[in-house]
């Protein structure tokens, strides 16, 4: 409902900012000002285009809805988990300690990184909700470093435009643009409820982004590619999910 009438108020914002109406001046609008997602296109495209485009216009600098501890759930359920590889298990076999995350792609200084180095830079933690599109949420503290500092400190180039994040479960990756990357709630997460990550819920690392939905949210990432342009990754959708017709843009 909100998204809707949003959604209209944008439309019928940028059709009065052109001095004409129809969804055609604000698919231009949007394309002029960067707000095209890479899964536009088709049918269904201008649909995304304008969710992007109005909630980056509206909500650019809006937090995810924080929670009290008290609310957090007492049994936060992991979904379903394909096998993992045998690399992945040797690795949780020596307690990750040879586990690095690969960041590379449009950076001043590539970095390998180990979960010590994580755990060295400034921690912060939010309690947020984590949805699934499927229907199902939890309420859940989330440790971790915010991604903005990982990629100050490896120097992004100013023509970035999107973060890449790999997982070691095959064919499983998405990415998201600068302005959730650089979004205070966006971490890098290694820690939940006072512990470790769980490896059920993506440890040793996970993306956590509490203003995208579930499926944004990749378990075991262990790479980050900073690029200006999604084209060369996969089918050019932005997205393992968008090749099967699930939407790059989730914002909640
Ligand atoms: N690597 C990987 N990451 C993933 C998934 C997955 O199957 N594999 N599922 C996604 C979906 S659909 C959801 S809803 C959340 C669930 O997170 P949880 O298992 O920690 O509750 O993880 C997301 N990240
Ligand atoms: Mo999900």
């Amino acid at each position: 409902m909100i998204k809707l009438s949003r959604r209209r108020l944008v439309v019928s914002g940028l059709a009065a900012a052109a001095g004409a109406s129809g969804l055609a001046v604000a698919a231009r609008l949007a394309q002029k000002y960067g707000l095209i997602p890479p899964d536009a296109g088709g049918i269904y495209g201008l649909g995304e285009t304008l969710t992007y485009a109005s909630q980056r216009l509206l909500t650019s600098h809006s937090l995810a809805r924080e929670f009290p501890r008290s609310q957090i759930s007492p049994r936060p359920f992991p979904n379903e988990l394909a096998p993992l590889t045998e690399d992945f298990k040797r690795l949780q076999t020596g307690n990750f300690a040879d586990w690095r995350l690969n960041v590379d792609g449009m950076v001043a200084q590539p970095a390998l990184l180990s979960l010590p180095d994580l755990k060295s830079y400034p921690s912060r933690s939010h309690i947020t909700e984590l949805t699934c599109e499927e229907g199902w949420s939890y309420i859940a503290e989330w440790i971790g470093v915010p991604l903005s500092h990982v990629l100050n400190l490896v120097g992004v180039h100013p023509q970035a435009k999107y973060i890449v994040y790999t997982s070691v479960e095959p064919d499983t990756w998405d990415s998201i643009d600068m302005a959730d990357a650089l979004h205070p709630q966006t971490f890098l997460c290694y820690g939940m409820n006072g512990s470790e990550l769980p490896v059920a819920h993506g440890g040793p690392l996970r993306m956590r982004l509490p203003r995208q939905i579930g499926y944004k949210n990749i378990k075991f990432i262990n790479r980050l590619t900073v690029t200006d342009n999604l084209k060369g990754f996969g089918k050019g959708l932005g997205s393992a999910a968008a090749e099967f017709g699930y939407a790059w843009y989730t914002g909640i």
